[in-house]
């Protein structure tokens, strides 16, 4: 059965003040259970945002929270994302139980790590990022290694940016469109393409582009990149028209994916349909252009193998641009072969 993975915002909960971290346990107890999430299941997730919020404030003075909604099909899971810019995370202090505590309310990132589905931490000389997956514990979705840091500009309701991953019997599809420019008008554009891209994502590539095409006709249109990989014969098919990065991590150096010039939606010459072979366990990584493209995940210690959901927020961290929405997809082309 095909699971189809819809967009969804990054939202962002600033942490420099002792008081936030109550807002952000009711953010996220409320999103919780507006998503289904029984009781306990929101008051987990409530904990495990106390947690991080208080361990951001503790170990940095100052981060972020962020804040997905996980669409898989029915089932929605909450993501929960601490970013910091601080040196000497202390992570085995911090799984001690009570560490954060300071005598009151706090656990510690141990008991984080027993909360959530997923727990995993990236921490370096430019900081910690540390995320926490919660799924409702009646019906556990499985995790897929496929994270997404997905912000618009200055948190503007209206994000120019969309994305959508289909995931089937042995194979993915993946979409990531930049409309023009930010706001309403871009936004319009890129959900025009990506509900094209929905109907069926696993078409042809050309076929799929010229629909998106088709359906942006009439809008501002935008840049679009669709990525499309068979796990059986281990070939990774890609198609980009406009400014969408696209880079595959894991062979010998990282490959850049072609795209040719043009607007989807607008005007373009041609699109021109490049596979790529021995991809299997290769990170594939999809960005729009409010990410700078000079990363290089080599310099991370570790990094590319750490959630593809950790790997998004380091890359947005140290590479947003600050004047553009920005989507960061990360894809472990290995969740494929479950
Ligand atoms: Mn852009």
């Amino acid at each position: 059965m095909d699971v189809n993975l819809a967009a969804s915002l990054t939202q962002v909960l600033r942490l420099d003040d002792a008081s936030q971290v109550g807002h952000a346990r009711r953010v996220v107890q409320k999103l919780a259970e507006q998503h289904g999430f029984a009781p306990t299941d929101a008051g987990r997730a409530a904990i495990v945002a106390t947690e991080l919020s208080s361990n951001v404030l503790k170990h940095a003075e100052q981060g972020e929270l962020h804040v997905r909604v996980l669409a898989h099909g029915e089932q929605c899971g909450i993501e929960l994302v601490a970013v910091d810019r601080a040196k000497g995370f202390d992570l085995p202090s911090c799984l001690v139980d009570g560490y954060s505590t300071g005598g009151t309310q706090g656990i510690g990132l141990g008991a984080v790590s027993r909360l959530a589905q997923v727990f995993d931490v990236h921490a370096d000389a430019g900081g910690a990022v540390v995320l926490a997956r919660l799924y409702p514990q009646e019906h556990p979705a499985r995790d897929l290694r496929i994270g997404v840091s997905h912000h618009s500009l200055h948190d503007d309701p209206a994000c120019g940016d969309t994305w959508h991953v289909a995931l089937g019997e042995q194979r993915l599809s993946a979409l990531v469109i930049d409309g023009l420019g930010h706001g309403e008008e871009a936004e319009r554009a890129a959900k025009a393409g990506a509900h094209a891209f929905a109907q069926d994502p696993f078409r042809a590539p050309e076929q799929l582009l010229g629909e998106l095409h088709h359906a942006m006709a009439g809008t501002r249109g935008g840049a679009v990149a669709i990525a499309q990989y068979q796990g059986v014969s281990d070939k990774l098919d890609f198609i980009g028209i406009g400014n969408i990065g696209a880079t595959l991590v894991g062979g010998e150096r990282p490959r850049g994916l072609a795209s040719h010039p043009g607007i989807v939606g607008g005007q373009y010459r041609k699109g021109q349909v490049f596979d790529y072979a021995h991809v299997k366990g290769n990170l594939l990584i999809m960005f729009s252009d409010g990410l700078q493209s000079r990363w290089n995940l080599q310099i991370y210690p570790g990094l590319a193998h750490r959630h593809p959901a950790v790997i998004a927020a380091v890359l947005h961290r140290d590479f947003c641009r600050g004047r553009d929405d920005v989507t960061v997809l990360v894809i472990d082309l290995e969740t494929v072969h479950g």
